[in-house]
């Protein structure tokens, strides 16, 4: 779903999450390439900007207390992005109701009666299925194919063109729990569809004749149950969901707003935003044709989602196992003993094989050129780290004091052999006089994947 726009965000947040250190232009170019994507999901320019004045603010607010600079960012990031999307999840009452959809051609309406019916009949209430629509022809089959596809009870009257008649026929029939009525669509919210879902709405409310046709509806007393009028929004027209919104709430006062067809387009970040500045609530969102494929929106979640963890603390965990940024600072100016030389080699591993780690960063193909490939990098970084942690602190502070006694009784208790002792102390000075000759702002500029790449070269 929305694969676009979700890769782009993806990267961008991790391209900072490998960053050693967040500074302002770290989250200039965030804020650049987060504006990029949301405007190519057809988000509403001005609210890009107003989201993007947010994050560059917040970011340098006071870090909360046990956060680093780079996840207050991503927390930054995550929470600015779940403001524009609906911030709170809607509430379903799982309860009799009944239920209008109303929309224009082709948005969804009679696929979405099918799976608002799947959706209460696995809540354990009892649905039926009004076909009102008389414009489309064949609506009545279609509709009927789908009700008997998920067996739930259907009412119509084939060819009838007088779509109140169909309805307070049907009402008069119907016994069930969540009664979902599919209406006609026209090309523009026009006189004739304004009313004719006027007259539906009158009757649904009990405002007409409709209240002793309820009193015969026995089990489903449906003048005194709850009442929803959904607009069925497709998420391909973008950020023109915001007019469609407005027109059909002053025609008829909607209660709430389905998006359909999340899964066939990259604009659905616009209609989802449009729809939350008018205050339309966005209850469900559809992502496919089958009756399954609904599924309750939660502005939370589909930012998570969006960006391709399960929630925010999943996302802060992984930066923080990426690096220390106050270690990192040090490796750059190449000023580090062996002690943060270790807890590098520890946060890599940290952050699950070598190979994987690679490929975060983009390094994937670094691999291929080590000799012997990556399981024998990883089977040296774990004897490394055997070999660190055998030294004194005085050795790891300052590693040129190591010598050939010393080398004996580290290899000695890091089950290693003498000449691998010696070429770590070796490489460690390698890297040490590399980053000492490398800009830091290119080392920056390459974020952490630069630091590793030192590593790697000389592994
Ligand atoms: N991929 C995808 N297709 C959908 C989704 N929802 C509906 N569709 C498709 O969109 C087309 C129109 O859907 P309908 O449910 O017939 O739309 P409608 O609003 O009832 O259309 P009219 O009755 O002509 O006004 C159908 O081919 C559906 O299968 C969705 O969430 N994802
Ligand atoms: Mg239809």
């Amino acid at each position: 779903m929305l694969k676009g726009l979700s890769d782009k965000l993806r990267e961008s947040l991790e391209k900072l999450a490998r960053l050693g250190l967040v500074d302002t232009s770290a989250v200039e170019d965030l804020v650049r390439d987060i504006q990029r994507s949301l405007i190519s999901a057809d988000v509403d320019v001005e609210l890009v900007f107003q989201l993007s004045e947010n994050i560059r603010k917040r970011s340098f607010e006071k870090i909360p207390a046990g956060l680093s600079r780079k996840e207050h960012v991503i927390k930054v990031v995550y929470e600015e992005l779940t403001k524009i999307l609906g911030e709170k999840k809607s509430e379903i009452e799982l309860k009799p109701k009944k239920i209008l959809l109303v929309g224009l051609f082709g948005s969804g309406k009679t696929s979405t009666a099918g799976k608002l019916a799947r959706f209460y009949q696995k809540k354990g209430l009892k649905p039926a299925m009004i076909c009102c629509d008389v414009v489309r022809p064949a609506a009545y089959e279609q509709l009927e194919q789908l009700a008997h596809k998920i067996d739930v009870p259907f009412f119509g009257i084939k060819a009838e063109k007088d779509s109140s008649k169909v309805l307070k026929d049907s009402m008069s029939k119907a016994r069930a729990d969540v009664l979902i009525v599919d209406s006609s669509g026209r090309s523009a919210l026009d006189k004739d569809l304004i009313n004719e879902i006027k007259k539906l709405n009158d009757i649904l409310k009990g405002q007409t004749d409709a209240k002793q046709i309820d009193a015969r509806s026995a089990s489903g007393d449906f003048a005194s149950v709850g009442y929803e009028r959904i607009l069925v929004i497709p998420a391909d027209i973008g950020q023109a969901a915001r007019e469609q919104a407005n027109a059909f709430h002053t025609a008829l006062g909607i209660t709430d707003v389905i998006v359909t067809k999340m899964d066939a387009t990259a604009k659905g970040g616009g209609a989802l935003t449009a729809c939350y500045e008018t205050g339309a609530k966005v209850k469900f969102i559809s992502v496919g044709e089958t009756p399954e494929d609904l599924e309750l929106y939660d502005p939370e979640k589909f930012v998570a989602r969006l960006i391709g963890f399960p929630d925010l603390e999943t996302l802060l965990e992984k930066a923080r196992a990426v690096v220390d940024e106050k270690k990192a600072e040090k490796i750059i100016k190449g000023d580090f003993d062996l002690d943060d030389f270790y807890s590098q080699i520890e946060s890599m591993q940290k952050m699950g094989p070598v190979s994987q780690m690679l490929d975060m960063m983009g390094m994937g193909k670094l691999g291929a050129k080590v000799p012997g490939g990556l399981d024998v990098q990883e089977a040296k970084m774990k004897k490394w780290k055997f070999i660190i942690q055998s030294m004194t602190p005085e050795e790891k502070a300052n590693p040129d004091i190591i010598n050939s006694s010393r080398v004996a009784r580290i290899a000695n208790g890091s089950g290693c052999k003498e000449p691998e002792v010696r070429e770590l102390v070796a490489n460690y000075n390698k890297v040490k006089k590399m980053m000492k000759k490398i800009s830091p702002a290119k080392l920056k500029r390459g974020g952490l994947g630069g630091i590793f790449k030192q590593f790697g070269n000389m592994m």
